[in-house]
């Protein structure tokens, strides 16, 4: 009863921002991301009768606390659903997301648990079936069961029972890359899962973000299917902004950005005024992730790393879904 995943992280180009139930972890909006090849988890799940409790290994340490806890709470979900609650599991990962990278390791970590701990107990599920499994760990994950472009449909009905990811078009399809430009002090104060709670109950920008989403969605995949960087990283950059002003608007306020944020997108906005086409988007951190075409690599790199403040540039290109190894 032992299996072996992997699964690649993502990055949202159209932003999941704020619940609709928590527990189930089902969202208030539709996301929309690109999964990327540079950062990935592998997760080995084994489950035994004669093990009392879980255990947790990440880059072979073993894992107490709040983490545990977390990990416990998915398998205990996938015990459920397998009729087997008379199994413990031994769980290795391997983050291969450097912490430095400013990409959650979650997405890529649950999608491969959820993968490899399914296997493994025997379940037979459908692709769209492992996607719901994996949104109960983190929602982002939910879209890391496949490569390329993906989105998230939020669904409707109040058991979660349609909110699931579904491919858009493959890694394949387009060549774009997304630089990781991390921030020499990135410490996170607020976690996204706070930070979204207190948006979707006190921002009073909160009702436009959703009712923005359509839109953004309509052109987005429109730009993607066109393979045009214009279209793709405009939609972008402005759904970006717009969920970062609802933390602006919230009570008590709150911002993910440091002053290092806003020169990276000061000389993204240069790159742009210089005609090379150059997009960027910031999840519920500090840390700047510019999308842009392979032509332009060097120009970006250059660019980038000249900032002061900023540590490290990691580029990725699109990534695959999940495999099991
Ligand atoms: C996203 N973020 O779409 C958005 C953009 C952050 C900003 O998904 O509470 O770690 O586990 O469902 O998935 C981060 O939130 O939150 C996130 P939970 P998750 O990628």
């Amino acid at each position: 009863m032992q299996a072996t995943a992997r699964a690649h992280t993502n990055i949202a180009l159209i932003k999941y921002w704020g619940k609709r139930d928590e527990t189930r972890i089902l969202p208030m909006n539709n996301s929309l991301s690109l999964t990327l090849d540079g950062f990935y988890t592998t997760t080995t799940v084994a489950f035994h009768e004669e093990l009392t409790e879980d255990q947790f290994y990440l880059d072979d340490q073993l894992v107490e606390g709040a983490a545990y806890g977390k990990v416990t709470a998915f398998l205990d979900r996938i015990r459920q659903t397998a009729g087997r609650l008379d199994l413990s599991a031994t769980v290795h990962s391997t983050n291969h997301v450097p912490t430095a990278a400013g990409f959650a390791s979650s997405a890529s970590g649950f999608a491969a648990l959820a993968a490899a701990s399914a296997k493994a107990i025997g379940l037979d599920v459908t692709d769209p079936e492992l996607s719901m499994l994996t949104r109960h760990g983190s929602g982002s994950a939910c879209r890391s069961i496949y490569g390329g472009f993906v989105e998230w449909e939020k669904g409707t009905q109040a058991d979660g029972s349609d909110s699931y990811a579904v491919p858009i078009a493959p890694a394949d399809h387009w060549d774009v890359r997304v630089a990781a430009v991390v921030l020499s002090s990135a410490e996170k104060k607020i976690l996204s899962r706070e930070g979204m709670k207190r948006t979707v109950d006190t921002s009073v920008y909160y009702p436009a973000w959703v009712e923005s989403i359509p839109a953004d969605l309509a052109a987005i995949k429109q730009g993607i299917c066109d393979k045009d960087i214009t279209k793709v990283g405009e939609t972008a950059e402005a759904n970006c902004l717009r969920m970062h002003a609802t933390t602006l608007a919230a009570q008590p306020p709150f911002s993910y950005w440091h002053s290092t944020t806003m020169a990276v997108m000061e000389a993204v906005q240069d790159l742009r005024d210089s005609g090379v086409p150059a997009y960027f988007t910031i999840d519920a951190g500090p840390n700047v992730k510019v999308l842009y075409l392979p032509e332009q690599e060097e120009t970006i790199r250059e660019k980038l790393q000249a900032i002061p403040g900023v540590q490290d540039v990691t580029v990725s290109r699109p990534g695959p879904g999940l495999a099991y190894l």
